[in-house]
């Protein structure tokens, strides 16, 4: 069999793992482990169920069980497409116990994309939700199963509605003994969607190796311990709420996860003080409604001990404004679902976190700040960031274009951000050489938004840049070259959303113009867009 994936050398796993740079267990370990030490406490909050760790860890195993009896086999992908409730972390877990691997979507992907995701990891079976804000997830996954043959089941959370869909509720086996673990740590444990570059979509390897150590060393650095309580309040599926320290770095330790239902100020500051909330993660532009929520309520969040707030930039005067108004300690997180998380560390000073991105996480992540030509740049000067490390990956998953792009022959993954870096060893990042929209921390492949919007009637040319705005960190601007009328942005919102794409993806602001300015070698300049459009 060609592999799937590339892995890290041998070499250096054995010398990560001498190091402790390595979990040694599968993720579904960490559950079985605190359930043993700790079973009557709070693991779980979702919505108006409670679970402990024994029953949390049971239905893993009842459910993992009927998984299993489908059969969802050791190796198979399941696409999880679930908000934030209960079944989420039912369903990893379970799928983790038996070695199938999860490929992790958000639920604000669009149809079309929730397809080429299954289609690229040939998924087994979707997990969707009975609905999903307007949307009729449960339809949505019946139609990719009719078009994919590689797609056997579909499985929902809730109510499963027409045949041949089937409740989550009714594969829970009455056995509820427990179930060995299938994975060995180095197997592949989950697939993660990268934010990208690219039209397709990219999928991110994360082995129960590496994921473990992200989640147990990100759990340190952020002081959990048994008596955290941590609200997710960003989609489950992301990064940062699963292992930054997130979910899984919570349960490890043995800490109780809340998950609320939205990101609402007042859905969490209720939460908050029912749960005695002591963590959450957020990302910039949420902060704000946070801050002004904060200042309408007479008591502001008490138990709330750290705020992270990550996933785009963090502007240096809403960051001063949180510990003062918020009564919590702010960490900055700068991470990546292809590895490489930073943090500010929780006892430094006001400087450090209202100002830099933090630093990384373990002792063996490799940090080089280079140019154009992969020199590293002198101190202080930006450059782009490369990294290498025990939890960072070394290659996508079935990639269709060659990895030298995102890769240096010696396994340097190419974040695409630019950064400096402090005297002190902390990174600050100050914008980005990948062709991306960051929208709210949600990003946006420029070329993908331009292949829709090209492939629609009158279309000649197009180019999408981000531009800074103050909700939503950057907002997206597309550029049009069109053959008579250019369509409006209703007419682009309307074809976009025929074709099965995320909303967030429609174009903020639509502007026509008679050609591209190109750049010496023939390129579209997006920096001469992007000062038009800030005109
Ligand atoms: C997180 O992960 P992704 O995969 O959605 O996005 C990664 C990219 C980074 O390469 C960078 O461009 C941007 O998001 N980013 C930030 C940032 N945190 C992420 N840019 C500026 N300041 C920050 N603090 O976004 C993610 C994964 C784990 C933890 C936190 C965030």
């Amino acid at each position: 069999m060609t592999q799937d994936w590339p892995r890290h050398p041998a070499e250096a796993i054995r010398s990560y793992r001498e190091r402790g740079f390595r979990e040694d267990r599968p993720l579904s370990g960490l559950l079985r482990e605190q359930a043993a030490r700790r079973g009557d406490r709070l693991a779980l909050v979702s919505r108006s169920t409670r679970l402990t760790y024994a029953e949390l860890d049971s239905r893993v195993d009842r459910l993992a069980h009927g998984l299993a009896a489908l059969p969802v086999r050791a190796g198979e992908r399941v696409l999880v497409r679930l908000p934030n409730r209960e079944e989420y972390v039912l369903t990893l877990f379970a799928l983790l116990r038996i070695g199938a691997v999860p490929v992790l979507a958000l639920p604000a992907l669009g149809p079309a994309e929730v397809e080429s995701l299954a289609a690229t990891a040939e998924a087994c079976a979707l997990v969707v939700a009975d609905r999903h804000g307007r949307t009729d997830p449960r339809a949505e996954a019946l139609r990719i199963a009719e078009r994919l043959p590689h797609v056997r089941h579909v499985l929902v959370a809730g109510d499963p509605g027409d045949a041949p869909a089937r409740s989550l509720d009714s594969l829970l086996s009455q056995d509820a003994a427990p179930r060995p673990e299938a994975a060995r740590p180095e197997d592949l444990a989950l697939l993660l969607l990268s934010g990208g570059t690219t039209g397709t979509p990219k999928l991110i390897p994360r082995t129960h190796a590496d994921y473990g150590y992200n989640a147990r060393a990100s759990a340190q650095a952020c002081a959990v311990d048994s008596d955290t309580v941590y609200l997710a309040v960003l989609p489950v599926a992301h990064n940062f709420t699963m292992v930054s320290p997130g979910i899984m770095g919570v349960l490890g330790a043995g800490g109780t996860v809340v998950l609320s239902p939205d990101p609402s100020p007042t859905t969490a500051f209720a939460l908050i003080e029912q749960e005695g909330v002591t963590l959450t993660s957020l990302v910039p532009a949420l902060v704000p409604s946070w801050l002004d929520e904060a200042r309408r309520t007479p008591e502001r969040p008490s138990s709330l001990r750290v705020l992270q707030v990550g996933g785009s930039r963090l502007d240096e005067v809403t960051a001063r404004r949180i510990g003062p108004e918020l009564g919590c300690t702010l960490q900055q997180v700068f991470g990546m679902a292809e590895g490489l998380n930073n943090y500010t560390p929780l006892d430094a000073p006001e400087e450090v976190v209202c100002t830099t991105q933090g630093r990384p996480l373990s002792p063996a992540d490799e940090i080089l700040i280079v140019d154009e030509d992969d020199t590293p740049v002198p101190p202080g000067v930006p450059g782009e960031l490369l990294t290498r490390g025990p939890y960072t990956l070394r290659g996508y998953y079935r990639a269709r274009e060659p990895d030298s792009l995102r890769f240096t022959p010696d396994g340097f993954y190419r974040t695409g951000d630019l950064v400096t870096r402090t005297p002190d060893g902390d990174l600050v990042v100050v914008g980005r050489v990948k062709d991306q929209v960051n929208r709210a921390g949600e990003k946006i492949a420029a070329v993908e938004v331009e292949e829709h919007l090209l492939a629609l009637p009158g279309v000649r040319a197009s180019a999408v840049v981000g531009m800074p705005d103050p909700h939503l960190g950057e907002r997206s601007v597309a550029f049009l070259v069109a053959e008579g009328p250019a369509p409006s942005r209703e007419e682009i919102r309307a074809a976009m959303l025929r074709r099965g794409v995320a909303p967030f993806k429609v174009p903020d602001e639509v502007r026509t113009a008679p050609a591209l300015p190109l750049t010496g070698v023939g390129k579209v300049d997006k920096r001469r867009l992007r000062e038009e459009a800030g005109r």
